[in-house]
């Protein structure tokens, strides 16, 4: 791709997998086509949903139950998960046949107990940052386009906080799944509003 494009490939982690703590649909089924869309890039940045035991967004952490509950957080209100892409676990690798070796940073989110972190940029509370943005900046990447999972939450915020931070954001459609069909047509419909844009990835592959 061209000079100031980059791809961010987010938490294809095994968790996250079929048969993992929080699956995805067909989370692993992407896999092979990211790996394909990774030969385009030479600029790659990886996430990692990355928690300590008892995080905030465990259910567990509140005696409450995942999927169903919410609790009020300091800085809103926060969803409730099975436990998930525990710190140094196995659940936390990055898929085993992910092949992207020159992709140049991993950066790990959610990370710290209190505060959970949907997107690659901005922590829950939307305003503390990940370093991100400045890392892209300071490499002159200001074209992104996404992939991994999940639409309806990871991919789908850092697609919002990415393009509210300036930045030229393009989802790879194909490239993604979801949690919850409600919820993608609902982050689908942000996205239009805020002018990301949703691509197929035969526009990267087969570019002139
Ligand atoms: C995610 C829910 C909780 C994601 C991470 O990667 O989309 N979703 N933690
Ligand atoms: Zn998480």
């Amino acid at each position: 791709m061209a000079a100031g494009e980059a791809l961010l490939v987010i938490d294809m982690q095994v968790d996250f997998m079929p048969g993992g703590s929080l699956p995805v649909a067909e989370g692993d089924s992407i896999v092979p086509l990211i790996n394909q869309l990774g030969q385009h890039f030479s600029e790659i940045i990886l996430t990692q949903d990355w928690h300590p035991a008892g995080h905030i967004s465990f259910g567990s952490t509140h005696g409450k139950q995942p999927f169903v509950e919410t609790v009020e957080a300091a800085y809103g209100t926060q969803s409730l998960w099975p436990e998930h892409t525990l710190q140094q676990t196995p659940g936390a690798a990055l898929h085993p046949q992910l092949q992207l070796p020159h992709a140049g940073m991993i950066l790990r989110k959610g990370h710290r107990q209190d505060i959970d972190s949907y997107s690659a940029f901005l922590e829950n509370d939307h305003h503390t940052s990940t370093g991100l943005a400045g890392y892209l900046r300071d490499r002159g990447l200001s074209r992104l386009y996404l992939c991994g999972l999940a639409w309806d939450y990871c991919v789908g915020y850092s697609a919002l906080d990415g393009k509210a931070l300036g930045f030229d954001v393009s989802v790879v459609a194909d490239a993604v799944r979801g949690i919850q069909p409600d919820s993608m047509r609902a982050m689908t419909a942000r996205w239009q509003d805020a002018g990301v844009t949703l691509l197929q990835s035969g526009a990267i592959l087969h570019a002139p």
